[in-house]
């Protein structure tokens, strides 16, 4: 419905720079060297990637990058955004499916800001163990990526006038088109941010209570099933035995077929524009096993939300 052709554009971005934990930067060329591009072309889709080595770069801030307030790296999580964006602007403004392979999820700043830019209607679906909705005044970390939701809905803290190192980021989220599931690790200020804002979540309380088919019908009827769609998913929303290697893994979460089925309705719709797949760590295992589980779980994500198992 709101694409143009058969065709995936991805974006591939090794940064960690949201985060302290290294070699979540190396996420993306796992999932390239791991077969993506063959299972999305075994799907029938076409692929637009100019290869794993024309990455979004540099990956360097401008100049000196000292905190800000406790923002750790702002500059550099800024300038490499401002790149994601225009990558993710570039396909899916050519109507083509976006895929982002993350680097942790402070990119979600760009693909984000990308998707609503060529997508001004869109919703958000937020499939997370983490709410990731911490303000420059709320976060407990400093870490970017427990951030990017507030600068794009533009809340306290996150304006042009308060820190315009993040200047570019237009306020495009509303908090009706937003929806979380998998919530279970939570900050005190995020609580306060959702309830005072009625952003609808389900937690992994309601994927327990309902089941995940139930709470992915609410969660599209709360959003509304005739506008674009961007998924970002986190792989830390599986349960830790599901997607080890990661870095804020967090217990009791998604099982393997839970998140699997939660992408497959939202394909179902046809109204997906924009997929991230985020924070898969393959320096961070305890098992030989651990690294090949999660990035196997990564490309089942992406075939799932390209239809593979919808006849
Ligand atoms: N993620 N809420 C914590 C923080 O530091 O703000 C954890 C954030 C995790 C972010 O998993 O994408
Ligand atoms: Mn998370
Ligand atoms: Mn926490
Ligand atoms: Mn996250």
């Amino acid at each position: 419905k709101f694409l143009k052709s058969h065709t995936v554009g991805i974006v591939g971005c090794p940064f960690s720079g949201g985060q302290p934990r290294a070699g979540v930067d190396t996420g993306p060329l796992e999932l390239i060297e791991s077969g993506l591009v063959q299972d999305i072309e075994a799907l029938g889709w076409k692929v637009d990637f100019a290869g794993a080595d024309t990455l979004v770069s540099p990956l360097v801030a401008d100049g000196p990058d000292p905190d800000i307030g406790k923002l750790k790296k702002p500059r550099l999580v800024s300038n490499v955004n401002k790149q994601v964006a225009e990558r993710v602007y570039k396909h899916a403004g050519a109507g083509e499916l976006t895929v982002t392979l993350g680097g942790d999820h402070s990119l979600a700043m760009g693909t984000v800001s990308g998707t609503f830019k060529a997508h001004p209607d869109a919703a958000l679906i937020w499939i997370d163990a983490h709410a990731d909705i911490n303000t420059p005044l709320t976060t407990p970390s400093g870490n970017l990526h427990g951030c990017p939701v507030s600068f794009l809905m533009g809340l306290p803290g996150t304006s042009k006038e308060e820190i315009p190192e993040f200047g570019w980021i237009e306020p495009v989220l509303k908090a009706n088109r937003l929806v979380y599931i998998g919530l279970r690790d939570i900050d005190e200020g995020e609580r306060k941010i959702l309830k005072e804002n009625n952003i609808k979540s389900f937690t992994m309380h309601h994927v327990d209570r309902y089941g995940i088919g139930k709470v992915v019908d609410m969660a599209l009827d709360h959003v509304g099933r005739d506008r674009p769609i961007h998924l970002s998913f986190d792989v830390d929303a599986f349960d830790p035995a599901v997607a080890p290697s990661t870095g804020t893994a967090v217990r009791g979460g998604l099982q393997w077929r839970e998140g699997l089925c939660a992408v497959e309705m939202i394909a179902e719709t046809g109204n997906l524009v924009s997929l991230d797949i985020m924070e898969i760590n393959p320096s961070i295992s305890s098992t030989d096993n651990d690294v090949k589980q999660t990035v196997d779980v990564g490309r089942a994500l992406v075939r799932a939300a390209l239809g593979e198992t919808l006849l």
